[in-house]
């Protein structure tokens, strides 16, 4: 069968720049992971941190490790080597790009965990105003942040020299969603970096004495929603256009695919507001604005979820299933390529359904601060997106690095996600019952004076350190296995899988690679949802706050 593209493998020298990343990935993996064990044990009430160490502390390595170090680093590798594989090597010029992307970032996250380990930066990853860390907690993520610009500019120069070279052709799918990622990301960074540079950095050097709390907040969660979806997307790249190659089947439609990343990039940033629906002193209207739009973002997952379906389905058929359901039976269950990031799909039914009730505006005043949010992204971000980032490593790890991955292996990854649904159902099912029974988020182990409401708590987070226990033995065994393939396994060939578009199937519209109108919509859609909001916050702006340290 003739590939899609030209390119069959990752270039070599584009393969050292993609696995510079993932070593950083999966190291932050195994200390983040060991921070969540000593997490889930101090809340059940049995263990002490030993040491002067500090229950938030741990919790701000434990976030900024998985949430934001394992992620970022995890995708831009990938994305690297995606579009090395589709739209062929980089240049020169952009692999340097790349490699001063990754160093900036790495110097920033070394910069921001040494302050943490130092005990002068206890903010959490969402480094809310008005806790205060040390400035050198924010020149760092400044560092990642640019330096995550820098390694997107080296992907948006590939491409650009792939439309060049092919004028009039609808670029690779897998590059399209790289850069569709891309662009978001760029777009939603815009307001962190303003909130770090502009407010907590002055403020944190002593430069200026308050902060605006609120403010600080929303330039946030503009950045924050999006990030949730530069999470997801690698991993729909990987649903669309890996899983129907490794499973023998075509890709369902290539212009849905591509039409779902191009709402993903319209609506994912109007949204913040979903995660300020309690906080006084933002207008109800706009609340309730940005809670359609969240309604609007929900769409290009319900077309996933119908595409995953087809695909299966007429996989299935193809290969002579019959009945309503006989098509699951044809599934490779046996290949962890498959299986595993299959499992987060499937994690993905209840943790959407889950975000639909946190972003019902009255349901949020139920779940907001509780540890029913935690149960959420341990659901869509611990499960979907990294038992598909697992599922990735399987394959990438090993064709980067020139091994295979053997029989023994496959099968290990196949009982390391079962082991990691486990521990996620009990973990986060407790959390998200111990959440509707009142159970805080973000918060060290209380019995609230001997309160009677605390008291009921306590089951559930015995739960949660079982859970939490059953998955750290699964980090160990990822690690095992990621340990393997770059290291040890056998020497021999891996292939990227790359699906393809049926025979004859219809080619996308030329009009999704016009960025003009794209990125005009979306800044569009972002002045009508944030202009007025953000006027009035800080026209109407209390003093601001000094910096706190609690620890
Ligand atoms: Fe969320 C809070 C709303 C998706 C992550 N979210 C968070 C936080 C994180 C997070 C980290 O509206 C906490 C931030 C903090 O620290 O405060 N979330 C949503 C909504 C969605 C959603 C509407 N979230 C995600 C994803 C995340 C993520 C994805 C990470 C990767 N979330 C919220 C809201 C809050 C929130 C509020 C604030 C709460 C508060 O009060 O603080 C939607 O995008 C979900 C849409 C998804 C679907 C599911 C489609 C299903 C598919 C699978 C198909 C399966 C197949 C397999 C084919 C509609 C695609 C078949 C298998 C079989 C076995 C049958
Ligand atoms: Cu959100």
């Amino acid at each position: 069968m003739p590939s899609s593209s030209t390119h069959v493998k990752v270039d070599p020298r584009d393969a050292k720049l993609s696995m510079a990343h993932l070593y950083v990935a999966f190291i932050a993996l195994a200390l983040g992971g060991l921070m969540g064990l000593l997490q889930v044990l101090v809340r059940s009430g049995e263990f002490q941190l030993p040491f002067g160490i500090d229950y938030y502390q741990v919790l701000t390595v434990h976030g900024v490790l998985l949430g934001l170090v394992l992620t970022t680093f995890f995708i831009l590798g990938f994305q690297a080597a995606a579009v090395s594989r589709t739209a062929g090597p980089m240049t020169d010029k952009a692999r340097k790009t790349g490699w001063i992307g990754f160093w900036l970032m790495t110097a920033g996250t070394a910069m921001a965990a040494t302050m943490i380990l130092l005990k002068k930066a206890s903010v959490l990853f969402t480094f809310y105003a008005p806790l205060m860390a040390h400035p050198i907690f924010y020149i760092g993520l400044t560092l990642v942040i640019v330096g995550s610009w820098v390694s997107g500019a080296a992907l948006i120069m590939t491409y650009g020299k792939w439309r060049r070279n092919n004028p009039g052709k609808n670029s690779p799918l897998l590059t399209f969603m790289v850069i569709v990622n891309t662009v978001m990301w760029i777009v939603a960074t815009l307001g962190v970096a303003a909130t770090v540079l502009l407010q907590l950095l002055p403020w944190s050097l002593g430069i200026v004495d308050r902060v605006d709390v609120l403010v600080s907040r929303t330039l946030f969660w503009y950045f924050g929603h999006p990030l949730v979806y530069f999470w997801l997307l690698p991993a729909y790249m990987c649903w669309y256009a890996i899983i129907p190659k490794i499973i023998g089947g075509k890709i369902f439609s290539d212009s849905l695919a591509r039409l779902s990343f191009l709402l993903f990039l319209l609506f994912s940033i109007p949204v913040g507001f979903h995660h300020q629906l309690t906080e006084p002193g933002i207008d109800p209207a706009w609340k309730f604005l940005q809670v359609i739009l969240t309604f609007m973002v929900i769409i290009p997952s319900l077309m996933t979820a119908f595409t995953m379906f087809a695909t299966f389905e007429k996989t299935g058929r193809a290969k002579g299933a019959s009945g309503l359901f006989g098509w699951i039976k044809k599934l490779p269950w046996g290949d962890a390529r498959f299986t595993v990031p299959f499992i987060g799909m499937a994690a993905f039914i209840p943790a959407g359904a889950g975000g639909i009730i946190n972003a019902s505006h009255q349901m949020n005043q139920v779940v907001h601060n509780t540890i029913w949010v935690t149960g959420h992204f341990h659901l869509t971000l611990a499960t979907t997106v990294v038992l598909t980032f697992f599922g990735i490593s399987y394959w990438l790890v090993p064709h980067l690095t020139g091994r295979k991955l053997t029989k023994s292996m496959n099968k290990l990854a196949i009982i390391q996600a079962w082991v990691w649904t486990i521990g996620m159902t009990f973990m986060s099912g407790a959390m998200h019952a111990a959440g509707l029974l009142g159970a805080p988020r973000r918060s060290a182990f209380s019995e609230y004076g001997g309160s009677a409401q605390a008291a009921e708590w306590i089951p559930y987070q015995v739960a949660q350190a079982i859970g939490g226990s059953i998955l750290f033995i699964g980090i160990i065994l990822v690690l095992v296995i990621f340990i393997n393939l770059a290291f040890f396994a056998p020497k021999g060939e891996e292939e990227f899988p790359v699906g393809e578009a049926e025979e004859g199937a219809e080619k996308a519209p030329a009009v999704f690679e016009n960025w003009k109108i794209w990125l005009g919509i979306t800044a569009a859609l972002i002045l009508f949802a944030y202009t007025i909001p953000l006027i009035d916050i800080i026209q109407n702006a209390p003093l601001g706050s000094k910096g706190w340290q609690t620890w």
